[in-house]
């Protein structure tokens, strides 16, 4: 049926192609088919990126692809979602949605693919920072603008993408640093031997580096603490579990466990449970995470977390903004950071919990 409706368009598309070539304004009559065959829910469901090349243009909607990190965590889940419920036909968007699977190739196809489709807009979360060049060239060949959002990317010439939007990670791992010594001040721990091992995310992504290098800077501050351990959990709960057990069998006096999102702190507090050690405010370990999703305040209201680093999901309707400014040929801020807070369990959990978004 899919494959009936693209011949469809390409012959289309081929009848007209003198008319039609290079505009992402094709004519009405042009789309027309693929507007009447295509259910209204197809903007829900993840597109497959593979498609051979077609105008992906739809009419006066705007055609967007979001190349998407993968589904690792509650965080990303906020996050796929967010875009989901912003990009809808009823908003004038057509959402072409693209999962790498946490895997920097998949998107470069993925970014590949949107090119060929002609749409509109590119937006990419990228999985990591570096690597991004030569296919953002092919963007800007194509003329087609690049929003990154989420994590950011290492490139040498900023004209290859438009604008970025997401979370300040250096603040963030600077603020887990600054609460660490309040809270061990607070419990008479200030000038003791502090042990500390981490749970990285994904070597190389925006929200792992900037996260190492905001603790690392505390750390710098506080003679008395010592890292004796990173490793990457990959920013998943399973692989968060397995570090921390393979920490548990290398140290027998860990204090604090840092784990950078907290699907990871998850699976660190299952490792610690079934090593017969206690963890939060109470236990044994303390230990702190990232993201402030929702579940992360069930497990302090469990007596399991110590405290969360908010990083917020939402970047659907920020990334909407962007678009809709550009389309009015308006300037937007290159750099774009979003507040954000951090919990812990001297808090009104039940409270905040309950008016939570994610
Ligand atoms: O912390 C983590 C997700 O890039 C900020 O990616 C994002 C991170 C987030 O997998 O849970």
């Amino acid at each position: 049926m899919k494959r009936k409706v693209l011949s469809a368009i390409l012959i289309a598309a081929m009848t007209l192609s003198l008319a039609a070539c290079g505009s992402k304004e094709a004519p009405a009559d042009t789309q027309a088919p693929a507007e009447a065959e295509e259910p209204a829910a197809d903007a829900e469901e993840p597109a497959d990126a593979e498609e051979p090349a077609a105008d992906a243009g739809s009419g006066d909607l705007i055609t967007v692809g979001y190349a998407q990190v993968g589904a690792e965590s509650d965080w990303r889940t906020a996050n796929t979602e967010s875009f989901k419920s912003t990009f809808t036909e009823e908003n004038g968007y057509k959402l072409i949605f693209d999962d790498a699977q946490q895997k920097q190739e998949n998107q470069i196809k993925a970014i590949r693919s949107f090119i060929q489709q002609e749409v509109d807009y590119i937006v990419v979360a990228p999985v990591v920072e570096t690597g991004w060049e030569t296919v953002l060239e092919e963007a800007k060949e194509a003329g087609i603008p690049v929003i990154l959002s989420d994590r950011m990317m290492d490139v040498s010439d900023d004209s290859l993408f438009e604008a970025w939007v997401g979370g300040n990670f250096v603040k963030e791992g600077e603020t887990c640093g600054d609460w660490l010594a309040d809270y061990l001040e607070s419990q008479g721990r200030g000038e003791e031997e502090i042990n500390m091992v981490t749970i990285q995310g994904t070597i190389g992504a925006s929200a792992q580096v900037g996260r190492t290098e905001g603790m690392a800077n505390k750390l710098a501050e506080h003679s008395n603490w010592k890292m004796l351990d990173m490793q990457s959990g990959e920013f998943t709960q399973a692989k968060g579990q397995e570090v921390m057990e393979s920490f548990l069998k290398s140290y027998d006096d860990i204090d604090v466990v840092i784990c950078e999102n907290d699907n990871e702190a998850f699976g660190a507090i299952d490792a610690i449970k079934a090593a017969g050690k206690t963890c939060g405010p109470d236990g044994d370990i303390i230990v702190v995470s990232f993201d402030s999703v929702k579940a992360a305040f069930e497990s302090m209201i469990a007596g399991d977390l110590n405290a969360t680093f908010e990083c917020n999901p939402l970047h659907g309707p920020r990334v909407a903004e962007i678009i809709q400014k550009l389309e009015a040929g308006e300037e937007v801020d290159k750099i774009q950071y979003v507040d954000e807070a951090y919990f812990d369990t001297s808090m009104d959990l039940e409270a905040i919990l309950a008016e939570r978004a994610y």
